[in-house]
């Protein structure tokens, strides 16, 4: 069989935490395949610029075999060109005294120009994560900034909420994460994001009849969505290489297929669960091999689940009318 052809995987923030995980991680192959050449495209601000040349000397060091070209720049236009598969991390993080709107109108305008190099440049078959926060409203603002990519090719990452609810349940129940199936993070990439455990289960058991019914709805719930600070207390720094390691999760799920298996990602809503038609709304979403993706329009939901998406999706819309005029 002829070698494939080389794909190009464009980072954002590639000099950051995350890109530094995340960029071994993809050049080794654990994306895309050990088979699957890549080109790399890199950008970052003009102040990132020498920590990025830093970066790609180590890659150069690091001989990868699949890795056929390094692109490192701070012109969104060329680290967009002819791109395939797109991780947005770069972001401005949020700073002392700002809220999360603050941080949203901080981080819009960077999005508008990404949506805008994107549309102008990326090759027909472009699908992008957006991990950046605020994460949802920044893809929601680069998509619509895109409008001649299709909208479902835009998704914001869930994924490490996602695998911090299996990660609990699986050292709940003294089970590896491979035991853990079913879970479903809704919503925002925020503390109002809901970790469904209705159809999860732990080696085959079902979670709400086997599991404290307390702990479920206190710690559990409480230890998904403020892990984040807790790292931060206890590292001193965010999540980076679970954050990278989530990234990768989503992509090559996307890439190679579910098998029929529902994970997190925030898509475009299209008015299902009477989630605001346009959000990027995190929701139960199969993977075909053939690069769709299928959203579970019937899971069931009882009234206290319907309330904590509708919260989540309020949430989004706040969100959404602070960067009115970006999207
Ligand atoms: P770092 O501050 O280490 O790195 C971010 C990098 O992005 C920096 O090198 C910076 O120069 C660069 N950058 C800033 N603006 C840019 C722009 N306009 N174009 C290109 N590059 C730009 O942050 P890191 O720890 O890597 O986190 C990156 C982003 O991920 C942050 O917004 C963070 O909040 C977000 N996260 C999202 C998560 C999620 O689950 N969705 C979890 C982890 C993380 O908190």
């Amino acid at each position: 069989m002829s070698p494939k052809a080389p794909i190009r995987v464009a980072i954002t923030g590639a000099a950051g935490n995350i890109g530094y995980s995340l960029l071994w991680r993809i050049a080794s192959g654990n994306c895309f395949g050990a088979d699957q050449p890549i080109i790399l495209q890199l950008l970052e601000i003009p102040q990132g610029m020498d920590r990025l040349q830093g970066v790609v000397m180590e890659l150069v060091d690091s001989a990868f075999p699949l890795v056929h070209d390094i692109v490192a720049t701070d012109d969104a236009k060329v680290a967009f060109d002819g791109v395939n598969q797109a991780f947005l991390v770069g972001s401005r993080p949020r700073g002392p005294g700002m809220d999360r709107s603050d941080l949203v109108a901080a981080n819009g305008p960077i999005f508008v120009g990404q949506g805008q190099a994107l549309n102008a440049v990326a090759a027909d078959d472009v699908r992008i994560i957006v991990v950046g926060n605020p994460c949802n409203t920044n893809a929601l603002i680069a998509q619509r900034n895109a409008p001649d990519i299709p909208a479902e090719r835009f998704t914001a990452m869930t994924r490490l909420d996602h695998n911090r609810a299996i990660g609990q349940l699986a050292l709940k129940g003294g089970a590896t994460p491979a035991d853990v199936e079913g879970v479903i993070v809704w919503g925002n990439h925020s503390n109002t994001m809901y970790p469904d455990v209705s159809k999860a289960t732990v080696k085959g058991a079902s979670v709400v009849d086997t599991f404290d019914a307390d702990w479920l709805a206190s710690e559990f719930h409480n230890t998904v969505a403020t892990r984040g600070g807790a790292i931060i207390k206890a590292r001193g720094a965010s999540s980076a290489a679970s954050a990278a390691n989530a990234a990768l999760d989503h992509m090559r799920d996307w890439w190679t297929g579910t098998n029929g298996k529902p994970v997190s990602m925030a898509v475009p809503s299209k008015g299902w669960y009477d989630i605001p038609e346009g959000l990027m709304y995190s929701v139960p979403t199969i993977c075909h091999a053939d690069g769709t993706l299928e959203v579970i329009t019937d899971w069931e939901l009882d009234d206290a689940a319907k309330a904590k998406v509708k919260a989540s999706a309020d949430e989004l819309l706040k969100e959404k009318a602070a960067v009115a005029d970006l999207v």
